[in-house]
């Protein structure tokens, strides 16, 4: 990052204060002088506090994890994303805060991460097109991001939006699906202490490909919930209408918690194929975290709300 960021960037004080205690206990996200004209982004030395909910299941390779993507700003292809998301710039990225909150505003990355401190989780992601993958996120709670804005009572949904700049992102130059790429989830499941915001992946910085500088990991619903290099996040009443329902309403619903059920209208959704593995395995209700997760969902049609 070019330049020390100011305290008045941070509008709330109890936020700058936990800011300075926060440098105390030297935590969170840190900054290092490079040899280049833009200082890198750095995380804190590790060992993170580490917890695994994929069971203990093989990680998958670093290799496959960041040449395997979908990143659509970068091209359709698998590929495409690790050839071309170099010329994504995230020093000097800043997150809008926006809508139904007492606190909007601002934030230069640096300032809106600092206050976290880093875990490591280790989760399942399942892709709707029938791959998956394991991989140790680095990053914290996104409840813990939201709360420091105070939701309003009318703060019923959370929408996310990726940067929009085709000259940074060839694939926005096509109108493949309707930029900048736009997710939300329900108030309660963004809570959710499984909902991450992850910062980085295997002890490292996130690559570009992988959603770089901020994206969201919800792990029991299908990966294009997982929004990458997120600029924007917004509070409102009413439920958002997501890139992909927008794209094709039969095919994603808003939802889209994983399901082995409810087939997508082209395709099983039984079985999944782990990226670096042959054989395929069985597809797991919300994706193996429905002991976390099935209650916020109680009482609700699956089929309907998909
Ligand atoms: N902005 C943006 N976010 C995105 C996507 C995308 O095309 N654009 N693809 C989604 C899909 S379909 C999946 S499966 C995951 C893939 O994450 P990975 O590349 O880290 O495997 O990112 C999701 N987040
Ligand atoms: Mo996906």
């Amino acid at each position: 990052m070019s330049r020390e960021p100011r305290p008045s960037e941070i509008t709330p004080e109890s936020l700058y204060r936990r800011r300075r205690e926060f440098l105390k206990h030297s935590i969170g996200i840190g900054l290092l002088a490079a040899s280049g004209p833009a200082a890198a982004l750095v995380l804190p030395k590790g060992p993170y506090p580490r917890r695994d909910v994929a069971d203990g299941e093989k990680l998958t390779s670093w290799k496959h994890a960041t040449t395997y993507n979908n990143f659509y700003e970068f091209g359709t292809g698998k590929e495409d994303p690790a050839e071309n998301a170099h010329r994504l710039k995230t020093d000097s990225w800043s997150v809008t805060i926006e809508g139904e909150c007492e606190k909007p505003g601002t934030f230069a990355f640096e300032d809106l991460v600092r206050p976290h401190a880093l875990e490591e989780r280790i989760y399942r992601l399942r892709c709707v097109e029938g791959w998956s993958m394991v991989i140790p996120w680095l990053g914290f709670p996104l409840g813990d991001l939201l709360r420091r804005f105070r939701p309003t009572s009318r703060a019923k949904y959370v929408v996310f939006e990726t940067l929009y700049d085709p000259e940074q992102m060839p694939g926005q130059k096509w109108p493949i699906l309707k930029w900048p790429y736009v997710e939300g989830l329900r108030m309660d499941e963004a809570m959710h202490p499984l909902t991450l915001l992850a910062v980085g992946m295997y002890g490292k910085v996130l690559p570009n490909q992988n959603g770089a500088p901020l994206r969201l990991v919800v792990p029991w619903k299908y990966g294009f919930k997982s929004i990458k290099s997120i600029v924007k996040i917004r509070f409102q009443e009413r439920q958002p209408v997501t890139t992909w329902m927008r794209a094709a309403p039969r095919e994603y619903g808003f939802y889209s918690n994983v399901n082995p059920e409810v087939d997508h209208p082209r395709w099983s959704q039984k079985k999944e194929r782990r990226i670096g593995e042959f054989f395929k395995r069985d597809t797991l209700m919300f994706n193996g975290y429905a002991e976390e997760v099935a209650h916020l969902y109680r009482g609700m049609d699956l089929r309907k709300y998909f």
